[in-house]
């Protein structure tokens, strides 16, 4: 169901994707229009994408966030949201996170599948999903929720594009085959001292396991995830504020470091 008119989906998302853009925090979504749903929620992400694409940016891969129970108890909601992830977001390994651009930044420790074939739901399952991944690599994420003190709803999040901002790649990528993904350690630091740790079952019980939902809820809408679709499985431990000057690097086992700075 949806409760929004066109109109009012059009409104939302310039009033999101504006804070995004000029890096201003706003107040939720759900704080005007109290009835809105989840699907109108993604009536408005995928409106600012739209937007995104007219203006000729490339949308290079999906996310999905708050899969993992310490993100979820750290954002106090408790199911999964997904995003999409747009060529001006990406930052090389070793680079930096202009926090000029962003209102109030955190970082997280991801996994990202690269997919050979294409993945459409309803009914995908871990096994589809193993079998449609060309590699798996290691991701961090940067956050930045536009809303005020990065507090939301369910709703208001999936309509500011679940917080996506920056993702960083890097390390070695390989064949999930190669890797037990449920035990896959990582390890956060900043400026030398660990601030995180996790294994990959923390993100639904096994990696692969968010990109099966991923594509059960992208068919929801008729969409589904093409081959060569780069997909970050949410964060693994709970995200972690950087400032100017911050040093991150985060160890993946097996699959060596990716690291940047925060200027
Ligand atoms: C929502 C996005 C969460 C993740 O990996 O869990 C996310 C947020 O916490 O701002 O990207
Ligand atoms: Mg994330």
């Amino acid at each position: 169901m949806t409760t929004l008119t066109k109109d009012q989906v059009n409104e939302l998302a310039d009033y999101c994707e504006k804070a995004e853009l000029e890096a201003y925090e706003i107040i939720k979504v759900t704080d005007q229009y109290p009835a809105m749903d989840y699907e109108d929620a993604f009536d408005v992400q995928w409106e600012i994408r739209r937007r995104k694409e007219a203006r000729g940016n490339k949308i290079v891969g999906m996310k999905m966030g708050l899969t993992s129970w310490a993100k979820m108890a750290q954002m106090g909601v408790e199911k999964p949201c997904y995003g999409f992830l747009a060529d001006y977001f990406s930052i090389p390994d070793g680079g930096d996170i202009k926090v000029d651009e962003l209102i109030h930044p955190k970082i997280e420790a991801e996994l990202a599948f690269v997919t050979k074939e294409e993945l459409k739901g309803p009914g995908v399952h871990i096994g589809d999903v193993l079998k449609a991944t060309e590699l798996v690599m290691p991701a961090v994420e940067v956050i930045d929720s536009r809303y005020k003190d990065f507090k939301f709803d369910l709703i208001s999040v999936i309509a500011d594009n679940s917080s996506s901002s920056r993702f960083l790649t890097g390390g070695v990528a390989k064949p999930a085959s190669e890797l037990d993904l449920k035990t896959l350690g990582v390890v956060m630091s900043i400026n030398g001292e660990v601030v995180q740790t996790g294994a990959g079952a923390a993100v639904l019980g096994h990696p692969a396991a968010s990109v099966a939902m991923l594509a059960n809820m992208l068919a929801e809408r008729g969409e589904s995830l093409p081959a060569g679709s780069f997909v970050m499985i949410g964060a693994i431990t709970a995200a972690v504020s950087v400032a100017k000057g911050d040093n991150f690097t985060v160890q993946f086992d097996g699959l060596g470091t990716i690291s940047g700075r925060a200027v």
